[in-house]
């Protein structure tokens, strides 16, 4: 792979790290969702996999995104400062302050928004890849979900049109091993959720989610045959949540199992890697560290100098509505 697109993966997985390091101070502050403590679902640990999927689309592909959407949005290379700003509810955020977190969404990148209903993301998939090939239009569309959105119906509902319609369609689980505090062995009666690809009669593939190259390579292959007509791929990564599961909840896993996880590091295994093949030298590595912090102070000063919606505005529109 050339060291251009290399680079670029670990700085957009840097990137998704310090902005959600950004969200979680500014949380603690009560700056997000003020005193009422809304949700803020973390995307550390996971970085490789929106990092190495994305890095394969073009602007206009599809991403269609989860309750733990912000990397997958970063990965579209979605505006932080709209995203911090929706996060923190301020009308110059993607939802014009009125969504939170969960509801970043951006037409420009292709970002068809975040969902806070579990599973509920994969038939917008299902629709959007539809819409690619009744168009012509050649783009893909990336859906990714969790290990327990994996149990909901839509999942093998829309595994099985988009098998038979061939769309173009790449479906990665994100498999960290828990739903809420649910292990993953009580929740998916097999041990992978990448075998359920069979019974729909499309690839499957269950690799290591914490290297970003493997999810790189793994997505390419299957965006290649979803631009060549072939239908779609599923493919499970498996990984790791650093956080508890939202901010609003207590850590149930046992700090041995985060611990040893941790250990794993995708972004430092990676960074280490360029190293040893001097595909980046120690000097443009802190700079690209330094440049990544003044983006994260730029996009908090804009959400924080940024109004909250207008309220009567708001009632007016409402009113407005014709039901
Ligand atoms: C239909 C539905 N049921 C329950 C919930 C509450 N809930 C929110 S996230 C979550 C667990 C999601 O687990 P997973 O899909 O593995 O994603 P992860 O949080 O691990 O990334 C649950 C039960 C919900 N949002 N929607
Ligand atoms: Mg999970």
């Amino acid at each position: 792979m050339e060291k251009e697109k290399l680079v670029d993966m670990l700085r957009l997985m840097y990137k998704i790290r310090f902005f959600e390091e950004r969200a979680i101070k500014i949380y603690k502050e009560k700056g997000i969702a003020g005193e009422s403590l809304g949700a803020l679902h973390t995307y550390v640990g996971e970085e490789a996999i929106a990092a190495g999927a994305c890095i394969n689309l073009k602007k206009d592909d599809y991403v269609v995104s989860t309750h733990r959407g912000h990397g997958h949005c970063i990965a579209k290379r979605g505006d932080i400062k709209r995203m911090l700003a929706e996060i923190m509810g301020r009308v110059t955020g993607y939802s014009c302050g009125r969504g939170g977190s969960m509801h970043l969404f951006d037409k420009e990148t292709g970002f068809l928004g975040g969902n806070g209903i579990m599973g509920a993301g994969i038939p917008i998939a299902l629709g959007a890849a539809y819409r690619a090939k009744y168009k012509n239009s050649n783009q893909v569309c990336v859906c990714f979900f969790g290990d327990g959105s994996s149990t909901q119906g839509t999942f093998h509902e829309s595994l099985n049109i988009s098998a038979l319609w061939k769309l173009p369609l790449i479906y990665i689980c994100e498999n960290n091993l828990y739903a809420v505090s649910t292990p993953v062995s009580e929740e998916v009666s097999i041990p992978n959720v990448g075998d359920r690809a069979c019974a729909y009669g499309i690839p499957g593939k269950v690799i290591d989610g914490q290297d970003v190259i493997k999810v790189h390579n793994a997505v390419n292959e299957a965006v290649k045959r979803a631009r060549d007509g072939q239908g779609p791929t599923l493919i499970e990564c498996k990984t790791y949540r650093y956080y508890p599961h939202c901010m609003i909840i207590k850590e149930t896993r046992q700090e041995e199992e985060i611990k040893e996880w941790k250990e794993k590091d995708p972004i430092v295994s990676f960074e280490k890697k360029l190293l040893k093949e001097k595909m980046i030298s120690l000097g443009d590595l802190e700079k690209m560290k330094q440049e990544l912090e003044k983006e994260m102070d730029e996009a908090e000063n804009f959400a924080r100098e940024s109004p909250y919606p207008d309220v009567e505005n708001f009632k007016k529109e409402i009113s407005d509505l014709k039901v």
